[in-house]
């Protein structure tokens, strides 16, 4: 048997698409810093001329899970990070988009086998936003580590099960576009 599990280094070859909502950028912007504070600390060069990271703005939370699917189709990047803050306000539009971009972004890493990291805060006041995106810690920060592992571990499931993937030809690995994830079974011995 084994056991897989991301690691936080050999981070040169990863490529990341960071795609972030507009509305509420006063919170956005800051889980942004901490998301490439945390990727540049891992030895991730976030320059947007760089080769390691591209940034994609959107005007809010909705619009992420379409764009963060396309990127992920590209199959250009190792993970896809998603960065929005939803803040319940006086009417049900909290709702609907909390529901639909959540929805959204678990079917576009699923569709296409592309870790898409829910870096959506939903939270009920702007207080609560900013303690979480600077004030008392920065979960842009714990984002960018969750792609950075996800990233590593994807990356050492298609190297190891790459060979058993292939010669059953009912399944296809999951970085295909088109996989099944249906029931998936492994001989131990081919995993060793
Ligand atoms: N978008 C957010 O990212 N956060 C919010 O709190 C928010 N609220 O509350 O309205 C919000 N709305 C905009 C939405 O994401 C879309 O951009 C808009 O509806 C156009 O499709």
């Amino acid at each position: 048997m084994a056991v897989f599990e991301g690691t936080f280094t050999q981070t040169e070859p990863l490529r990341f698409a960071v795609v972030i909502g507009r509305f509420n950028d006063l919170v956005t912007g800051k889980l942004l810093e901490g998301c490439q504070d945390c990727l540049k600390r891992h030895g991730v060069d976030p320059n947007p001329h760089g080769n390691q990271v591209d940034y994609v703005w959107v005007p809010g939370s909705f619009e992420v899970p379409l764009v963060a699917r396309q990127l992920a189709l590209s199959h250009r990047y190792d993970a896809v990070i998603c960065l929005g803050a939803v803040i319940r306000g006086q009417t049900p539009h909290f709702d609907y988009v909390s529901a639909e971009v959540s929805k959204g972004i678990a079917a576009a890493s699923f569709q296409t086998g592309v870790p898409v990291i829910f870096g959506i805060l939903t939270v009920d006041t702007m207080q609560q936003a900013l303690e979480r995106a600077g004030i008392k810690g920065n979960h842009g920060w714990d984002y960018a580590l969750n792609a950075l592992e996800m990233a590593s571990l994807m990356r050492q499931l298609r190297s190891n099960l790459a060979e058993p993937y292939s010669r059953n030809s009912q399944s296809l690995p999951p970085s295909f576009p088109n996989a099944s994830v249906g029931n998936l079974t492994i001989e131990s011995e081919e995993l060793s």
